[in-house]
């Protein structure tokens, strides 16, 4: 597949999109936004939500592939989770379908797989502890499932309408990690312009499930897969390790909360750092 040019970007407003509409056009990409709430400084985004057939038909229309972000980001009602991220990520793909795109990157989360315990031992793990791509789905929240039925859409649009889609789990993706757990799935916004940049541009991924993180000396999961596309990281959450570490301590598995990939989204209610 030659190098997509004119990426949708959902999302954008976001966290993410804000990170990578600075960083992805150094790729030599051409983005355009899409966001149910304005997109501060782009007064050409799209303001439409993914419920909106009409506007997510026209907004893929001609671009070369969707990095599809947009969505709700952590646990919500499951009503609020069905509309935005099952019914709207289905939207995107039978846009994209309609409309000749042929490549997704989808934004899924390591909350599909949360409930799988991390490796144990000291840190770095040897390699043949680290969690495999392949593992069973354990999602830890509705959130979790909507993630999980993304990958198995993408799974689908593959196998029927030979749409490709590479679904990343994105760790921890902000500028800094803030907690220790942060430490093991942290991706820099660095590493994730080039994470995604990959997953835009290599040939041949069919459906591809990848981990998305930097090169953590605490990395708890496989990035073999991610590396398969070209995604080579540079970055360590290591340097940010000593004051979490004097604050907070190590993680202790004996603790709720504390034991899995996805952390505090595995207790009821939910919780996260924010
Ligand atoms: P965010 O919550 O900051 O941004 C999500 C964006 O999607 C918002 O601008 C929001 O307005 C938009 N959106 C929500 N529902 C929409 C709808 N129905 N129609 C149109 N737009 C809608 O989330 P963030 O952190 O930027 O994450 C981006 C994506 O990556 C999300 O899908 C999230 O689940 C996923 N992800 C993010 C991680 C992270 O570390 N930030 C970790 C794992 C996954
Ligand atoms: C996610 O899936 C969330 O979207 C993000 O806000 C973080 O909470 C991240 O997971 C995490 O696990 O730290």
């Amino acid at each position: 597949m030659p190098a997509p040019r004119t990426v949708l970007l959902t999302g954008a407003a976001g966290g993410v999109g804000t990170l990578m509409r600075e960083l992805l056009p150094e790729y030599g990409y051409a983005l355009r936004l899409f966001d149910a709430v304005p997109v501060p400084g782009a007064p050409d985004a799209i303001t439409a939500d993914l419920g909106d057939v009409a506007a997510l038909r026209a907004a893929v229309r001609g671009t070369d592939a969707v990095l599809h972000l947009a969505g709700i980001s952590l646990e919500s009602t499951f009503d609020k989770i069905l509309d935005a991220n099952v019914r709207g990520t289905y939207n995107l793909y039978e846009a994209a379908r309609e409309e000749g795109v042929r490549r997704v990157v989808f934004a899924s989360s390591n909350h599909a797989v949360g409930f799988t315990p991390y490796p144990r031992g000291a840190a770095p793990h040897p390699r043949e502890a680290l969690v495999p791509v392949g593992t069973p789905h354990r999602p830890d929240t509705f959130y979790g499932l909507s993630k999980a039925f993304g990958e198995d859409l993408a799974q689908l649009y593959w196998d029927k309408h030979g749409i490709e889609t590479v679904s990343v789990r994105i760790g921890s993706c902000f500028p800094e990690p803030t907690s220790v757990r942060m430490l093991s799935i942290w991706m820099s916004p660095a590493d994730g312009a080039r994470l995604f940049h990959a997953a835009l541009t290599a040939e041949g991924v069919g459906h591809t499930v990848v981990y998305g993180s930097s090169a953590n000396t605490r990395l708890w999961w496989d990035l073999s897969s991610a590396r398969a596309l070209g995604y080579e990281p540079r970055d360590d959450s290591e340097r940010y390790a000593g004051p979490l570490l004097a604050r907070h301590g190590e993680l202790d598995p004996e603790k709720a909360g504390q034991s899995t990939l996805g952390g505090e989204f595995t207790t009821d209610p939910p919780r996260w750092n924010r």
